[in-house]
């Protein structure tokens, strides 16, 4: 059988007829009558076309080869906005763009109609895409599995300043990038009880089943011709579940009752970051995904392989954060009960089989799940899991004889006011590497969070700092710089080999070049001014020093710190001291969790404060502050391409690593910042002279807390803190009173190296060509945040995968 596939030196004309005709086909309308929908979703379609042939060849390829996967399973995924990558994978950009424009279609009015899918809530979700897009781009092969949620991240809006949630009904006019396959589906099961067969095997008989569909979006990679993709399960109820004779009897609620409980699963995304969230439907979310995904891996498997000795050698599957760690009791569960392996071999297979990532250091952020919950919901895996935790005790009793707090310590059930089961834990049990996501988050979590793990299984434990798509966050977000950048190095081979960026150095010294870079800095500020505007109605003087701090809110981000500066620089420029001060535009953005109270309350100061200094006729002129709603990928691509200075200002020991750190240091911006996460990382590479440092490290930190820190005392001594705080607590009195009592992040022990740092950054400003060198050195040194660099190195170290070629 022959397709007519191939699209290579495709024409605008060849491009343009595909348009009509997908609006003629898969529409039924033509140009003249089509709505603005009809048009998006051909176009999207034409576009996606382009990529189908390759992803065919690959999935033959892989096929033929029968080569080792990374299967990667994560909750979440922030993939943003698939036209414009589309676009410029397929290698169609700018034939595209004139096609459309030779149909008198607007390209960037058809992008706007382009949804993120945003299937995640931060760092983590969007850490999962650059990977995904970066395994593709190194030819890696790979599935990326989770849950095609009805309601992604919801959006935000502000009353008062307050934030308010608004539901992501994402594919509302559908999501012409998704293949569905109906017919594939997975059948999950909850509750019920288990019966025991032959030895240690038992059969769950379970009390409620539910049905996983699949559907599938193409993830290509740049520069090759790898199309690998991601499978997002959504939940149905089973065909017949429609009650007909309850609806008949006018129950019409009741009728419905079976499907929508089903497909509750997979409706929302938990818009939670890092707090636990005792939740049933969670864990049922998670248990769904986990099993879905493992049966389409087992179900790969057979179609090369029989033998399951050779499962964990053709199988790994890497565990995005504790979400979907239940997959180890499930895959013990199918080996030992379903397929009748020994209980043994199965756990070894299990073993060599998983790899776990752990993205954080708060303890609140670990999950655990309440026994008796998972009693209910999986009782099979509960079972599975105090099994795999009686054998685990053995071993350590063995290595500590006697040592019952080691045995308390490890235990994968925590014993307190109610028993529970700590996921991290079985999670380094159930993997065969485990790691954290920048070098001295790897490091603290040896030493401190999972410290009697490390010290048990030294080997086990590894480091693999986390990277960011170049394409995405530089190509698309930033094509001015881009532009300038292949121009210099002579060739756009530097986005996929970013250490190449290196070739920039010498045009930091260059007049000429450094004019230039300033140039595009300032057309980005341009842009994200006229955005400004529209969304928030203020407007920003695209020569102020674009100032960014771009994350979800949390405490130990400390935005309240960010907030406390801009109040003493509004008391300093009422006050007429203007001398020192350089016109700045403050950028905010982020999403709080909609039940973190207090980081909703410290988000509404800053709105407050905001309005405070927007409304001022003597400060504005020298200082806007904008808080933009409805932080996403998209925004992301707009704001951190004008950027000039990134706040990395968590207190040191709390950012596991950060990624908005890595994506504005490409772009350009010096950071100011603690040693934290992956900022150690930055300035180690783009030089000390280049970065601001402030603020207590990690030693400095325990030793303050050692002391006992008594936050009054920096209110006693510092004048304009007083000031500052006294402001402040005419918004809300509530916020001063926890910082000047508790105040946990230590906010008030950094405030005066911040403030002290931030007056340094304004004087670096006023010397204009050291600052654009430095900016230069920043995206000439941050090759090393690729996420190719990433996927290199878990390639080497916990994946053991090589690259597969597919002949182009
Ligand atoms: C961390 O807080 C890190 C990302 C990606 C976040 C952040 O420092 O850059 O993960 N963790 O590794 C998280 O979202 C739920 O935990």
């Amino acid at each position: 059988m022959t397709y007519v596939t191939s699209h290579a030196g495709d024409t605008p004309g060849d491009f343009g007829r595909d348009v009509l005709s997908n609006l003629y086909y898969q529409r039924g309308t033509t140009l003249e009558s089509a709505s603005a929908q009809d048009t998006y979703q051909s176009v999207a379609l034409t576009v996606r076309n382009r990529l189908v042939d390759r992803y065919i060849r690959t999935a033959a390829a892989h096929y033929r080869a029968n080569p080792r996967f990374i299967y990667y399973l994560s909750a979440e995924y922030m993939l943003g906005k698939q036209l414009d990558q589309n676009l410029l994978y397929s290698g169609t950009e700018e034939c595209a763009r004139r096609a459309l424009e030779g149909l008198g279609l607007s390209p960037s009015e058809l992008a706007a109609l382009d949804v993120e899918p945003g299937l995640g809530n931060g760092g983590l979700g969007r850490l999962a895409a650059c990977l995904l897009d970066a395994m593709a781009t190194q030819d890696i092969p790979a599935v990326g599995y989770g849950i095609r949620y009805d309601f992604g991240i919801f959006k935000q809006d502000f009353r008062d300043g307050g934030q308010v949630e608004r539901p992501d009904n994402w594919t509302f006019y559908g999501n012409p990038w998704e293949f569905h396959a109906s017919d594939d589906q997975q059948t999950v099961g909850f509750y019920g009880h288990t019966e025991p067969l032959d030895g240690l095997r038992k059969s769950w008989v379970p009390g409620e089943v539910v049905l996983g569909e699949p559907s599938h979006m193409l993830v290509p990679g740049y520069g090759t011709t790898t199309v690998n993709i991601i499978r997002l399960w959504r939940a149905r109820a089973a065909r017949e579940s429609f009650d007909l004779s309850r609806f008949g009897a006018g129950q019409y609620g009741e009728a419905v009752e079976e499907i929508v409980r089903s497909e509750n699963i997979s409706k929302v995304l938990y818009p939670d970051d890092s707090t636990e969230l005792g939740r049933e439907l969670r864990l049922k979310q998670q248990h769904f995904l986990v099993t879905c995904a493992l049966r389409d891996i087992v179900r790969r498997f057979r179609l090369r392989n029989s033998d399951w000795d050779d499962f964990a050698g053709k199988v790994m599957i890497q565990l995005n954060d504790t979400h979907p760690v239940m997959a180890i009791a499930e895959l013990m569960r199918m080996l030992v009960d379903e397929e009748g392996l020994e209980w043994d071999r199965a756990w070894s297979i299990t073993r060599r089989t998983f790899a776990y990532t752990c993205h954080t250091l708060l303890p609140e952020a670990l999950e655990t799940w309440p026994v008796a919950l998972v009693q209910r919901l999986l009782p099979r895996h509960m079972e599975i899991i105090f099994l795999i935790n009686h054998l685990f005790l053995q071993e350590v009793a063995a290595r500590y004889p006697g040592d019952e707090g080691k045995l308390r310590e490890l235990s994968i059930i925590g014993e307190g006011d109610e028993q529970r089961v700590r996921m991290a834990h079985l999670a380094v049990v159930g993997s065969s590497a485990v790691n954290g996501v920048a070098e001295l988050h790897s490091r603290l979590l040896a030493a401190t969070t999972l410290h009697g793990f490390a010290e048990l299984w030294p080997g086990r434990f590894h480091n693999v700092t986390n990277g960011i798509s170049p394409r995405r966050f530089m190509r698309l977000a930033n094509p001015r710089l881009s532009e300038l950048i292949t121009e210099r190095i002579g060739d756009e081979r530097w986005l996929t080999d970013l250490d190449r960026l290196t070739e920039l150095e010498p045009a930091a010294d260059d007049p000429a070049f450094r004019e230039r870079w300033r140039e595009v800095k300032r057309l980005n500020r341009v842009d994200l001014a006229h955005h400004a505007l529209a969304a928030t109605g203020v407007a920003l003087d695209p020569d102020a020093l674009c100032d960014v701090m771009i994350k979800r809110f949390h405490e130990y981000k400390r935005q309240l710190m960010r907030v406390l500066h801009v109040v003493a620089l509004h008391r300093r420029i009422h006050r007429g001291e203007v001398a020192d001060v350089v016109p700045r535009t403050i950028v905010l953005a982020g999403k709080a969790a909609p039940g973190y109270y207090a980081a909703k309350r410290i988000m509404r100061l800053a709105n407050m404060v905001a309005g405070l200094v927007n409304n001022d006729p003597v400060v504005s002129p020298y200082l806007r502050v904008v808080f933009l709603p409805d932080y996403n990928v998209s925004r992301a691509q707009l704001i951190i391409p004008a950027a000039d200075l990134s706040e990395q200002i968590s207190l040191a020991g709390k950012e596991a690593s950060g990624t908005s750190n890595m994506k504005l240091a490409l772009n350009g911006a010096l950071t100011i910042g603690t040693l934290d996460g992956a900022n150690v990382e930055i300035r180690d590479r783009v030089g000390a002279a280049e970065f601001f440092l402030f603020g207590l490290d990690t030693t400095g930190v325990a030793a303050l807390k050692d002391r006992g820190y008594v936050p009054w005392e920096y209110y006693d001594r510092d004048p304009e803190l007083r000031e500052v705080l006294d402001v402040v607590a005419g918004f809300d009195k509530e916020i001063v009173d926890d910082l000047l009592h508790r105040d946990e992040y230590l906010t008030l022990a950094d405030y005066r190296a911040y403030v002290d740092c931030q007056d340094a950054v304004s004087r670096a400003w006023q010397e204009r060509d050291l600052w654009t060198r430095a900016s230069i050195l920043n995206t000439a040194r941050s090759g090393f945040f690729s996420a190719d660099r990433t996927v290199r190195d878990y390639c080497r170290d916990i994946w053991h995968i090589s690259p597969l070629r597919i002949d182009g």
